[in-house]
């Protein structure tokens, strides 16, 4: 019987999954090629991520994710500067050190991280099929584009599978995502027909979602303010809502899904004015967490008036 890995990564994320595939590679590579691996997509809450979530493999990785202080999480890497919540988790992390475990809040990309810590403890380098995957994640997770019109481009695969990965992606799809990356390049991916035909249906949806876009912004002071609690499965318009309001400083987006409610925050990295708050900071504040520049805060799907009143307190917020 093969030993089970499990891996848990930051669900639908380009960053997260990559982190994910990556970390499957060197795993085969350097631990245990018959290994048989289980990625598993989390999701922020308020409260444990990781409650009621079996840690019953035979080795456990968490990546792009919250710190789990369970002693069966062997490996863990992430960036995020909310990552110890409660803050108290930081001191088991200091205290227990396991080389295995790697944060590093300056890294633009988990998946960067990941790379540069296996490289330095185990000489073991990116396999030429995600290197390209790699710098895509510390482009997207960073927004590091020069234009909104560059950030929402569908013309590459990392692009185009950001954007299908963002689209209401289940745990089954990224889970096998994650499996695909693992072994074959974003183009050869992207080239799968069951996934190039959920492409074009992304690229098709295109033209509308910038008209919903457009009908929904409200302004608030420099903040653009897109509800869609009312449409339940309705996304985050992203790096969309700055390319279609420009003189946005912040966006705040509320969505819904059957399962969860997100109040989202992001700076338009394009603005012409310096942010005056860290949105991660603020989030935590509201039970999220995030980077400095793009935080959310993720509730259960029967707490539509504590989401309500979380989106109105943040625009207040940040209005201030
Ligand atoms: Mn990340």
């Amino acid at each position: 019987m093969a030993r089970v890995l499990k891996i848990f990564f930051h669900d639908a994320c380009f960053d997260g999954t990559t982190s994910a595939a990556l970390f499957s590679a060197f795993y085969r590579d350097v631990i245990d090629q018959d290994v048989e691996i289980r990625p598993v997509g989390m999701v922020h809450k308020d409260g444990d991520p990781f409650d009621g979530i079996p840690l019953d493999g035979d080795d456990h990785a968490c990546v792009d994710f919250r710190f789990c202080a369970d002693p069966r999480m062997t490996w863990w890497f992430d960036h995020h500067p909310t990552a110890f919540q409660p803050p108290q988790l930081r001191e088991v992390f200091e205290r227990e050190h396991l080389a295995t475990w790697f944060f590093d809040p300056t890294s633009p990309s988990c998946a960067g991280l990941i790379a540069s810590a296996l490289q330095q403890g185990w000489g073991w380098k990116p396999p030429p099929h995600l290197i390209d995957a790699v710098e895509w994640a510390d482009t997207i997770d960073a927004a590091q584009f020069a234009s909104a019109e560059e950030a929402v481009a569908l013309a590459l695969p990392a692009q185009r599978l950001a954007a299908w990965l963002a689209h209401g992606r289940t745990p089954v799809d990224t889970a096998r995502y994650v499996e695909l990356l693992s072994k074959s390049s974003l183009a050869e991916v992207a080239r799968r027909p069951e996934i190039a035909a959920e492409l074009a249906a992304v690229e098709a949806e295109r033209a509308d979602e910038i008209d919903a876009v457009k009908r929904l912004g409200v302004w608030a002071g420099d903040v653009i303010v897109f509800d869609r609690f009312a449409e339940l499965g309705a996304r985050s318009p992203g790096f969309l809502g700055y390319l279609l309001f420009p003189t946005s400083l912040y966006a705040v987006t509320g969505t819904r899904t059957d399962k969860t409610i997100k109040i989202s925050v992001g700076v338009n990295p394009w603005a012409e004015q310096t942010r005056q708050h860290d949105i991660g900071a603020l989030c935590a504040k509201y039970g999220g967490g995030g980077h400095a520049v793009v935080g959310g805060v993720t509730l259960r799907a029967d707490e539509l008036p504590r989401a309500q009143a979380t989106l109105a307190a943040l625009v207040k917020e940040l209005q201030a």
